[in-house]
């Protein structure tokens, strides 16, 4: 466990910010001697085997003259980006900044001679926009002391990783520090072979030179949140239930990091917008990468679909930044949602729905329109159902207002904080959603060991023999088919294939009832808005409850099957009344 920070303050209510992935990759932008290597551009060196002796020679023509950094700074103020990370160094080695510590660097070793960094710095500075750097301080292809470059020392044996931290990491990482103002985010990647000592010492160092950086989690061996200050979910990962502690989802706006030439699989600004409310519903950050070219200028398709963001921002933003996370215990289909003391807000992707309903929330509301359209109000019921008191159903009806828009955001205003009993309740709908996150262990009634994690985040990644359990209250019984919904545990670029792993042996009991069955794909489809990870669903079979009350659902795990897709990542359990489309 590693100091966190005190002050996460400005950082959380950001809410979005700015990734920047720059550097000499951005001249062969894909392809390598007229071949186009797959996958993200910007691991061009490794992916294609690039001797750094070869690569090297990039540095001579890096010369982007149309490099302008108060454009991009502007940028992000327009697309309502509250922060920007730029990657001084990735895993190329190249540095975007002057360093005494190695020439390899913008200043030093090409014709442009001007240092990105300090510039960007400066832009940010003038515009508001906090600015923090990205640097990778075990995978360097560039230094044969570090991890990553196999291809010209393959010998990890003889690698000396302290001498590589000594001659480059830390005069480097002390160089940010010091030359460029207020550094106020430092973002690490991939640990690799740095040690727990060795990343401890790596944030000392740092708050000892700026006490106030925000350090990512992928700082330390295994990326998890015993890291820095603050979770790095994996890239373009969005949770399925709110983080207990801070996260951030970094992501493409394609399908690469680096600038590709090839990859035209620009996500739209609606299917960004969704993407944003879903993230802050989950108490994480939204880091959104741009690629500049080979001559520094944003490609003008990002440009113009962060604008129309931003332009979504200048009417929505309230329901964004300095929000607090859904206090629902399960997502919705129709959307998302964030709150604020006093308020709620509905985010709504479907714009087919005419009444929204929600159950458990204890709050009157007091007020609700949408935020486009703010005058025409909502008619909203609140009424109990059930016996329990705290079981109230309140619907609001939507129909009234006429907004085209297809993320709109309806504001309940609510008498204190938002307020929802806890438990897992069948909705309106009829269905009964078991998040994975929300289970406990079976064995021990207790919340599910981090250990278990994906990575400190997201769905569950399941250990086999391990039983899930979820308690939940039916209110309507009657014959139910039972799914579970599963992620792909695999990133996959625009060439990517799509992968994911099947035929993990489960056991669900419900009702005194043993139901085994083996995880398939019935159907899959993307997870809401990202392009880049699929969702399986998986029917299990059916179950019965003649009477309304409390009951338990267990999941036992039987076997995983771990091929290329990850293993078992649970997203959620269904149970949708028979007769019902899911
Ligand atoms: O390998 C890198 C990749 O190039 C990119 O920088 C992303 C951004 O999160 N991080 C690593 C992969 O997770």
């Amino acid at each position: 466990m590693t100091m966190k920070h005190p002050d996460m303050t400005w950082w959380r209510d950001a809410r979005f910010g700015m990734f920047i992935h720059w550097g000499l990759y951005s001249i062969p932008a894909g392809e390598w001697r007229g071949e186009r290597v797959p996958r993200a551009a910007e691991w061009i060196m490794n992916r294609a085997q690039i001797p750094v002796c070869e690569y090297e020679k990039l540095a001579a023509q890096f010369n982007p003259l149309d490099f302008d950094a108060d454009a991009i700074a502007g940028l992000a103020k327009e697309a309502g980006m509250r922060y920007l990370v730029i990657t001084a160094k990735h895993h190329d080695g190249f540095a975007l900044f002057k360093s005494n510590a190695s020439s390899y660097n913008v200043v030093d070793a090409t014709p442009f001679k001007r240092d990105i960094i300090g510039e960007l710095a400066a832009a940010c500075d003038r515009q508001g926009i906090r600015f923090g750097v990205y640097y990778s301080q075990a995978q360097d292809w560039h230094h044969p002391d570090a991890a990553g470059n196999t291809w010209d020392w393959p010998d990890d044996s003889k690698k000396d990783f302290r001498k590589f931290l000594d001659e480059l990491v830390f005069p480097q990482v002390d160089e940010l520090l010091t030359n460029y103002g207020r550094m106020s985010v430092l973002w690490f990647d991939t640990p690799r072979t740095i040690t727990a000592d060795q990343s401890r010492e790596l944030l000392a160092f740092v708050r000892d030179k700026q006490p106030e950086c925000i350090v990512n989690s992928r700082l330390g061996p295994g990326g998890g949140s015993e890291w820095g200050d603050f979770v790095s979910l994996r890239d373009n990962e969005v949770p399925t239930m709110p983080l207990e502690e801070n996260g951030e989802t970094c992501a493409t706006l394609n399908g690469t990091w680096g600038y590709s030439k090839f990859d035209a699989t620009w996500k739209t600004p609606d299917q960004l917008t969704r993407l944003l409310a879903d993230i802050a519903a989950k108490n994480a950050n939204y880091l959104l990468n741009i690629g500049p070219d080979h001559l520094g200028r944003v490609p003008e398709r990002s440009a113009r679909i962060l604008r129309e963001v931003g332009d979504w921002l200048q009417t929505n933003g309230e329901a964004v930044y300095k929000t607090q996370p859904t206090p629902f215990p399960l997502n919705f289909d129709w959307g998302a949602v964030t709150r604020r003391p006093g308020k709620l807000y509905f985010h709504v992707f479907d714009q087919s729905v005419r009444e929204l309903k929600v159950v458990a929330l204890q709050n009157q509301v007091t007020r609700a329109a949408f935020l486009d359209t703010p005058d025409t109000l909502c008619t909203v019921r609140q009424t109990p159902i059930g016996t329990d008191q705290r079981l109230i159903e309140t619907a609001i009806e939507v129909s009234e207002s006429t907004g085209t828009a297809p993320h709109r955001v309806l504001a309940l205003e609510i008498n204190g904080d938002a307020d929802v009993a806890p438990g897992i309740v069948q909705q309106p709908d009829g269905s009964i959603t078991l998040e994975s996150l929300a289970a406990v262990n079976a064995a021990t009634g207790a919340p599910i060991a981090p250990a278990i994690m994906a990575r400190g985040a997201v769905a569950r990644s399941l250990d086999e023999g391990i039983r899930l359990s979820w308690q939940f209250e039916v209110l309507k019984p009657g014959t139910f088919r039972i799914s579970a919904d599963c992620a792909t545990g695999r990133y996959t670029d625009h060439g990517g294939q799509k992968v994911v792993d099947t035929g993990h042996k489960v056991v669900v009991e419900v009702n005194g009832q043993a139901i085994p069955a083996v995880i398939r794909e019935d159907a899959r489809q993307p997870i809401r808005g990202n392009a880049h990870w699929l969702c399986i669903t998986s029917g299990i079979g059916t179950a019965h409850f003649d009477a309304p009350g409390r009951t338990t659902l267990t999941l036992a795990v039987n076997k995983i099957v771990s091929g290329k897709g990850g293993g078992f990542i649970l997203r959620n359990i269904r149970l949708t009344p028979e007769g019902c489309p899911r």
